[in-house]
């Protein structure tokens, strides 16, 4: 590998940093079952610990990304977030509102068609974003599992009114700083409509909502075949992806490890964002967050997996010739401009992230020295026999 690509390496990694989600440490399953692990996180304590080893040995993982009740439930103060970032070496990041999981939610919560729900749904969204401020926290990350399941029993158009004015009520409480992220998802739990379905409605609500709002795209969140990194690239000339979620899937919304299943898609994803950095000379403002369910691997072990698949998929990103490429593309050379891509891709950018590893201090292999620091001997015994603390996922 030329020096100026271990140099450019050491430049993407530099500022390439992921954000961990709070749940992806507790107990979680699938719809038939949870699987108890019994070194998972039951508190927010642990939580925030199980991260700040993440970061301690990846060196670039510096938030956490907290869903409001789980993880700041009624009680619990913005300081005593504030101690526990403190404390364990991570901060909180994306603040995320859950107005899915209140029996009152069963239809909707936005989108709802009756009005004391849409209201309540639009109160926890203004307490969120009370809550975001107060932590200090940019994003407030939504999702909604709002939809219906059978033809004929909702008011598509009304319900896009009411999640257009709800969200619009929710950006003008954000301060300057903050941002709303909209994610978008076709189907699950509503399985014949759902209210933001896809790119082009989470698009058009953050256009309604206001200025601060931007996209989220989560690789799980398409139909298959869908070209997701074309997606990308539109969202970033137009100056509206905002967030995107790791993940992988074989099927639908799997939530298995980052790059398990299809790495060159994920790199032909961070391909369309180093180029278009490479071409505009802008640093796309993009949050990175993990988003997965860790319900068979250890989940921390998990977790450094995932950090090092978005560290090595994104220098081989990084390493691209764009100069080559473009003149390839405009010279119409397609053999060329494709085996550029492929070139990049094949690459083995390990070494290259060993020596910044070293340089930033780190350990080389930063899962076999979290494998060997006794961190999970210590948790298990630490743990064991406690009942799992509110916490859900799927
Ligand atoms: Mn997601």
């Amino acid at each position: 590998m030329p020096a100026s690509d271990t140099e450019t390496i050491a430049t993407a990694l530099n500022t390439l940093k992921i954000e961990l989600p709070s749940w992806g440490f507790a107990d979680t399953g699938t719809r038939f079952g949870k699987f108890v692990q019994p070194t998972a996180a039951k508190t927010t304590e642990e939580k925030f610990a199980d991260a700040g080893q993440v970061n301690l040995f990846t060196g670039c993982c510096p938030t956490v990304a907290l869903h409001v009740l789980w993880d700041v439930p009624a009680g619990v103060t913005a300081a005593d977030i504030d101690a526990l970032g403190k404390k364990y070496g991570v901060k909180a990041g994306a603040i995320n509102p859950n107005v899915f999981q209140d029996q009152i939610y069963k239809h909707g919560s936005l989108c709802n068609e009756q009005e004391p729900v849409r209201r309540a749904a639009l109160q926890h969204l203004l307490d969120s974003v009370r809550t975001a401020r107060e932590l200090g926290s940019r994003d407030i990350s939504l999702w909604f599992a709002d939809g219906s399941n059978f033809p004929g029993t909702a008011n598509i158009r009304a319900r896009k009114q009411w999640m257009a004015e709800g969200l619009r009520k929710t950006h003008a409480a954000m301060a300057p700083n903050q941002r709303m992220l909209v994610e978008y998802k076709p189907f699950e739990p509503a399985f014949y409509h759902t209210d933001i379905a896809d790119w082009g409605m989470s698009l058009l609500l953050a256009r309604y909502a206001g200025p601060q709002a931007r996209v989220l795209v989560d690789t799980g969140h398409h139909y298959q075949a869908q070209n997701i990194e074309q997606i990308v690239a539109w969202l970033l000339s137009e100056d509206m992806l905002g967030g995107f979620h790791f993940n992988d899937r074989r099927y639908a919304d799997d939530d298995l490890t980052m790059g398990s299943i299809d790495p060159y898609q994920l790199f032909r994803i961070f391909a369309e964002i180093c180029f278009f950095e490479w071409e505009t000379g802008k640093k796309a403002d993009i949050a990175y967050m993990v988003d997965q369910s860790h319900n068979l691997k250890n989940k921390i072990e998990e977790m450094i997996q995932t950090v090092m698949t978005a560290q090595e998929i994104y220098a081989k990103a990084a390493i691209l010739d764009f100069p080559a490429l473009a003149r390839e593309q405009n010279e119409q050379r397609l053999i060329d401009a494709e085996n550029i891509l492929k070139d990049a891709f094949s690459t083995d950018v390990r070494p290259a992230i060993r020596e910044w590893r070293r340089a930033q201090g780190l350990a080389e292999d930063p899962l076999a020295a979290f494998r060997a620091s006794g961190y999970l001997e210590r948790v298990a015994k630490e743990r064991a026999g406690r009942a799992s603390a509110g916490s859900s996922y799927a």
